[in-house]
């Protein structure tokens, strides 16, 4: 509730004293540190800025839908944009970076235009030095305010449209890769009676493997009926333990088939704590950004098999199949990456 507090506080009252201080350097260890009840203990001392470095986990559009919307009501944000950041090394903790077009539901907060917010995703999704548009991968620096929501901290605007709310994110090094997806099985997660191992220490459990690439081994989903796009599916590991799996965007949800009997599964473990107010000890799931049709483990890969250019499935052959996907997105534009000033 703080940053919250600080959030309208500041720029109003104390803006030039507070804001003149310099971004803090921290881990996302300490960043991401908790009270017994699951709240921040960040948030009770921080400073005005933090600077985190890591590994970019995903590409924001594959996870969050960009294309702006000025349309205001209950959920309705717009457009929105989201990253996962990994620390490297002994800082085994992450942090998500989020901003959305349509804040304007709380006091001193207003909306992006689609112009505005169309500036805002442009800026975001390239380096300022040098232009270079950000991939999962990368090794980035992020600077920024942020705000403790349902169980983390995100780096974010402090839903504030004013530019000394925004949040930077600059290229460290290029391809890196992706950290190597630490295996794990539900038993990490959950214990025998399926209920979630919360851990204030974050040495074990869904607090420790928040915000990181985890390779959850031998699972079963157990709902392939909703499998597609944004949607929410439930693995399991046949001794009683479920976890839920929050689908991205990415087009191998559409493409391909719901993968069958045991599989593992690489993704993002996140936390959004479910209840009013949240319950900080619960809501971890998994989120897979998108699915390249493999059959054994649902993710992507990153290695396509085919090398023709017009096989958009990569199934090996360039027919109608390939046409159709091409045609249904026939100018189809990407917000944030195409037409940026
Ligand atoms: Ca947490
Ligand atoms: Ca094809």
């Amino acid at each position: 509730m703080k940053a919250r507090f600080w959030a309208v506080f500041v720029p109003v009252v104390l803006g030039p004293l507070v804001m003149a201080q310099a971004p803090v350097p921290v881990t996302h260890r300490e960043l991401q540190a908790v009270h017994a009840d699951g709240s921040s203990a960040f948030d009770d001392h921080g400073p005005w800025q933090v600077v985190v470095e890591g590994i970019l986990l995903n590409n924001p559009e594959q996870w969050l839908d960009p294309t702006p919307d000025p349309t205001v009501g209950p959920w309705l944000m717009g457009g929105q944009w989201e990253v996962f950041v990994q620390g490297e090394g002994e800082d085994h903790a992450g942090t998500a970076c989020w901003i959305g077009q349509n804040y304007g539901n709380g006091p001193g907060e207003e909306n992006y235009t689609n112009g505005e917010w169309l500036a805002e995703i442009c800026r975001l999704n390239r380096d300022p030095q040098t232009g270079y548009v950000f991939r999962a991968g990368d090794r980035v620096r992020v600077t920024g305010t942020y705000l403790f929501y349902a169980g983390k901290l995100n780096i974010n605007e402090n839903h504030q449209t004013l530019p000394q709310f925004d949040f930077t994110m600059e290229l460290v090094k290029a391809g890196v890769g992706l950290p190597q997806p630490e295996p794990i099985t539900l038993a990490d997660l959950k214990y025998a009676d399926d209920t979630e191992i919360f851990d204030p220490n974050r040495l074990r459990g869904g607090e420790y493997y928040q915000g990181c690439r985890v390779r959850l081994e031998e699972v079963t989903i157990v709902n392939p009926e909703n499998w597609g796009p944004g949607q929410t599916l439930t693995v399991t590991d046949g001794q009683g333990r479920t976890f839920p799996l929050r689908l991205g965007l990415g087009t191998g949800f559409s493409r391909y088939a719901c993968p069958g009997g045991v599989i593992d599964v690489i993704g993002i473990l996140n936390q959004v704590a479910p209840g009013f107010p949240p319950d900080p000890r619960k809501g971890y799931h998994l989120i897979v950004p998108n699915y390249d049709g493999n059959g054994l483990v649902l993710g992507d890969l990153g290695h396509p098999r085919g090398n023709l250019a017009g096989d958009v499935n990569h199934d090996g052959v360039v027919n109608l199949l390939d046409l159709a996907e091409l045609a249904a997105d026939w100018l189809a534009v990407r917000a944030g990456l195409y037409d940026c000033p």
